[in-house]
């Protein structure tokens, strides 16, 4: 039988604005590298309410949307596309539960994330958000595969 490989995947993630505020950006990129995702694209922005807004959509009925869009707006971000295999798993089981407080030790959220309104990390969570959280803020020159 064939060996099943897993497949090489891209997942978009942000470092949200309580983690940049720490200065641990360096911190959470060597985790990404460490577990064999590879940075593909990158760049530091600060949202616009409307930014945040578009890109938090599926959660506008939520009661912590506004909470959400206020502190996503707060200070700048860092977003980046991570690639690897099963790279979306891989970078959610790197950042641990959504609520600190479950995260498993030695997670970004366990270490760095304060609160579950406040929790350093954002992942994709499957296949088709990571393929419109891409699109919605890297076009598809900004992203960079690896050539060696
Ligand atoms: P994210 O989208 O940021 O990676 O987080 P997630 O998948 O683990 O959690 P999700 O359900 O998508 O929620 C998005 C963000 O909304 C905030 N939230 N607050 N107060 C609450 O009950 C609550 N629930 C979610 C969190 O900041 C979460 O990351
Ligand atoms: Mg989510």
């Amino acid at each position: 039988m064939e060996t099943e490989k897993m497949a090489l995947e891209r997942t978009f993630s942000i470092i949200k604005p309580d983690a940049v505020a720490k200065n641990v950006i360096g911190a959470i990129y060597n985790r990404f590298e460490t577990a064999g995702l590879r940075i593909v694209a990158s760049k530091m922005i600060h949202m616009s309410k409307e930014q945040a807004e578009g890109f938090y959509a599926e959660h506008k009925e939520r009661p912590f949307f506004g909470a959400l869009v206020d502190f996503m707006t707060s200070g700048p971000v860092m977003v980046q596309v991570l690639e690897g295999e099963g790279a979306i798993v891989k970078n959610r089981e790197i950042m641990g539960a959504t609520n600190p407080a479950d995260a498993a030790a030695g997670t970004l959220r366990a270490d760095y994330a304060q609160s579950i309104d406040e929790n350093a990390v954002h992942g994709s969570d499957a296949p088709e958000s990571a393929a419109r959280e891409i699109a919605y803020f890297f076009s598809e020159e900004e992203i960079c595969p690896r050539t060696r």
